[in-house]
């Protein structure tokens, strides 16, 4: 049913809620037609990355001419570092209502996991939202995988709810991450739904490496600082809600912050829920999770699974552009917690393009909240590549979060708290508390060959630790001119 140059809107988010059968049906047609000499090209639009049956699979067989928002899949990275895939990176929030402007033309398809779905077109979901309630309602016809991984009991999780656009948008009324304000199903025409396949299979999440030193270090750093913005009275003593990235970082810094007497029980109004999650939920230290998703590894989704109705009072999946919304993370005034991939010593960060080149993943949710944060914290490893990369750089190469929005960094050397500091100031805080031991040297050196101006810059040096590593593989001994 599904033709060269049609798009398609697949519902989920990460692999959490990504179709998994009819994906795979999809690459085999690509590949039978390419095989034939015939053209077989794909736009394709998802709430965020998805598992390998899906990014993998149609990327394997050359079936996708265009692909936002977000991804995090090995062969399609590569078609589009190659060029081969067109790639849009979007803020994950504003993945529905581009979508509803007709930026991306007509969606032709929606395919959709679901838990259950009835003759008269109601649609329950499973692990996750993403942006499927926008895609069923605006795609000319449906399709459905029906998974029995997933519990019809799933029904009641989701809160799905779709602002008006303007200048009709009015307040999205959540003033809790508790509250709830949509339908618990899709509801569409069952016209248009052209098929239904049943599958049994799980979410194709990776699961977790265990915390090691660096992670476990990088966690402490965040727990104690927001443990003590509290003591000293420059955050609530209730606390207040927070959002973590995606990752074993990620995981690491929630299991820290569950585990330090200074942090007292919390929410989470955030888009992913990881496993570190799920262990505070149960001990009561995280007392309600709003997400998009269930990012679970398979055995943790299956536990949540049998405990299904402890956490049905504890947990509720939203579509993305509210579970992303900036006003709502403004209002809420979410403690927000993403990774970066290099950051700069005046606080600018890349998170998606590697020597400002090539795509990791994209920008996914982190600009989001990043940007309307109360507290924006970036954490990465103060080395990469066995020590060959500082992750601290003169300059970032991609800029994804500006210093205007970036307000504290941590590794696992220290804490940079950058908030009403100069740059001068953020950059000596940055070189004493993030960078490691074996980078001081240079960044000190680098702020000396430029002692002029509001920003300690030097364009004909900005890039010396980088052209180092591509020129002899080690940022290391930069002479700086
Ligand atoms: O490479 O796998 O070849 O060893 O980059 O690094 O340490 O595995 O990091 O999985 O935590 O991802 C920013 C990509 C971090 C992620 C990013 C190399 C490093 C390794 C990956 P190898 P790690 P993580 C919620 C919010 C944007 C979206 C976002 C991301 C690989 O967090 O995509 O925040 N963020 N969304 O060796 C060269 C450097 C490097 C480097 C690391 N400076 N230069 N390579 N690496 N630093 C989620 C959603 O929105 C859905």
């Amino acid at each position: 049913m599904v033709q060269n140059q049609q798009t398609i809107g697949f519902g989920g988010f990460t692999a959490a809620g990504a179709c998994k059968v009819i994906p795979l049906a999809i690459a085999a047609k690509a590949k039978a037609e390419h095989a034939a000499n015939r053209p077989f090209k794909l736009g394709v639009i998802t709430g965020a990355s998805t598992g390998k049956s899906l990014d993998g699979a149609l990327a394997e067989a050359e079936a996708i001419a265009w692909r936002t928002p977000y991804q995090s899949d090995k062969i399609l990275r590569k078609s589009i570092n190659e060029g081969k895939t067109q790639f849009f990176d979007l803020h994950l929030s504003a993945v529905q209502p581009t979508v509803r402007s007709g930026v991306f033309g007509n969606v032709d398809w929606a395919i959709i996991e679901a838990s259950h779905v009835t003759a008269q077109g109601e649609i329950v979901l499973t692990a996750a939202v993403g942006a499927a309630n926008t895609f069923a309602r605006l795609a000319d016809k449906i399709l459905i995988e029906l998974n029995a991984h997933h519990p019809g009991e799933l029904m009641g999780f989701h809160d799905l709810y779709e602002p008006a656009d303007p200048p009709y948008r009015r307040a999205i009324p959540i003033y809790s991450p508790t509250d709830r304000i949509g339908a618990s199903f899709i509801k569409v025409d069952p016209a248009k739904i052209a098929g239904v396949v049943r599958t049994d299979l799980p979410d194709e999440s990776g699961g977790f490496a265990a915390s090691d030193a660096t992670t476990t270090q990088i966690g402490e750093n965040v727990a104690n600082f927001l443990a003590n913005e509290i003591k000293i009275g420059r955050l609530p003593k209730s606390f207040l809600p927070l959002q973590s990235g995606v990752g074993n970082i990620a995981n690491a810094v929630i299991g820290a912050l569950g585990s330090n007497e200074g942090i007292p029980p919390f929410m989470m109004y955030t888009e992913v829920l990881q496993d570190s999650v799920i262990d505070l939920l149960q001990t009561g230290k995280c007392s309600f999770a709003s997400s998009c998703s269930l990012t679970l590894s398979p055995d943790r989704l299956i536990e949540f699974y049998r405990e299904l109705e402890y956490f049905r009072s504890r947990v509720v999946l939203r579509p993305q552009e509210i579970s992303n919304s900036p006003e709502i993370v403004r209002r809420l005034g979410l403690i927000t917690i993403n990774t970066a991939i290099e950051v700069d010593l005046f606080g600018n960060v890349n998170s998606t393009h590697v020597m400002g080149r090539d795509l990791m993943n994209g920008i996914g949710g982190s600009g989001d909240f990043t940007r309307n944060a109360h507290v924006s914290i970036y954490t990465c490893p103060s080395i990469a590549k066995g020590g060959k990369i500082s992750t601290i750089v003169p300059f970032v190469t991609h800029l994804d979060h500006s210093e205007h929005s970036v307000q504290v960094v941590v590794t696992e050397q220290g804490v940079a708290d950058l908030r009403g500091k100069s740059p001068h100031d953020r950059a000596e805080l940055m070189i004493n508390n993030c960078v490691h031991p074996e980078y001081r040297e240079e960044l000190r050196g680098y702020l000396r060959a430029s002692s002029k101006g509001h920003v300690q810059q030097t364009l004909h040096n900005a890039f010396g630790m980088h052209l180092a590593f591509l020129e002899r593989g080690d940022m290391r001994n930069v002479e700086w001119k």
